[in-house]
């Protein structure tokens, strides 16, 4: 790939943590890293196992590929590959890949001379994962509690544990983890369309920049949260809706087991209205 002369400035030595200058070295566009060579080996061993999975299951139909944890009667243990065991093998190569590119983030951002939001943020995402696949059936006392890799197969372990739990929408968490992830791409939505109106104005208009982003809210709400401002909020949006997603999961079963809609009982039972 074409490197621009002032590029070189970029490419310099340094903000490892682990590895010191041993793979601190380019190849082609991608910085290799000591993070960059574990993210290869876990994705391309998990992508082996899923291969494998499918490999002994009944179809090669892409939708309804499944490959399933162990039973809950295995408990805590290793299941026999066949019987789960691949699943825990890949899981443990889905964290190993998704820490490792955090900390890639990490070195990068430190190379660079910059703030470790990237990692910070995108940690968020892992705490989601990991929340499914290992806090909660820790707290459950079986990996069979973790969903399945299978395309077709995750949604139906979604509805079902939905339905478990008689109606999910009723969990609070679940609401609070909604109205964020809505909200994401309400805030998301203003944010991309303003940035793309000031840099498209009418032909032989000039370019607009902040002032006229900030007059535009202005002017519509009587507020404006300001550049820096809108990706501040973006970030607690984003964050806010991947943490209270693994809230809402990780309260169902191991702190409340029975319907959500019951949880709202204490409400009913208020004294202002309880006689
Ligand atoms: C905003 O106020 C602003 O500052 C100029 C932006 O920066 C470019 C934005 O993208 C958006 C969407 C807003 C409006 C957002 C709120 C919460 C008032």
């Amino acid at each position: 790939m074409a490197m621009l002369s002032f590029e070189r400035k970029y490419r310099t030595r340094g903000g490892t943590l682990i590895g010191g200058d041993l793979f601190d070295f380019w190849v082609g566009p991608f910085w290799v890293g000591f993070f960059g060579v574990t993210t290869i080996f876990f994705a391309l061993l998990g992508t082996l196992l899923i291969i494998w999975g499918a490999a002994i299951g009944p179809t090669w139909n892409v939708w309804r590929i499944n490959i399933a944890p162990p039973d809950l009667s295995y408990g805590l243990a290793f299941a026999p590959l066949k019987e789960g065991g691949l699943w825990q093998l890949i899981t443990i190569c889905a964290v190993g890949a998704f820490c490792s590119w955090a900390l890639r983030q990490v070195e990068i951002a430190r190379k660079l001379g910059m703030g470790l939001h990237v990692p910070f943020v995108f940690s968020f995402a892992i705490l989601a994962y990991v929340t499914l696949v290992v806090f909660r059936p820790l707290l459950m006392g079986a990996w069979g509690y973790g969903f399945p890799y299978g395309i077709l197969a995750h949604l139906d372990w979604v509805s079902n544990t939905g339905y478990q739990y008689l109606h999910f929408h009723y969990n609070p968490a679940h609401m609070i983890a909604v109205s964020f992830f809505f909200t994401n791409a309400l805030a998301l939505g203003l944010h991309a369309s303003l940035i793309l109106s000031a840099a498209n104005p009418p032909k032989g208009q000039m370019v607009k920049g902040p002032e006229y982003e900030n007059a535009y809210f202005r002017d519509t709400i009587g507020y404006s949260i300001g550049t820096l401002g809108i990706h501040r909020l973006g970030i607690f949006l984003a964050a806010s809706a991947s943490f209270w997603s693994a809230v809402c999961i990780i309260i169902s079963g191991p702190f409340w087991s029975r319907g959500w809609p019951e949880w709202w009982t204490w409400w009913l039972n208020l004294p202002i209205w309880a006689h």
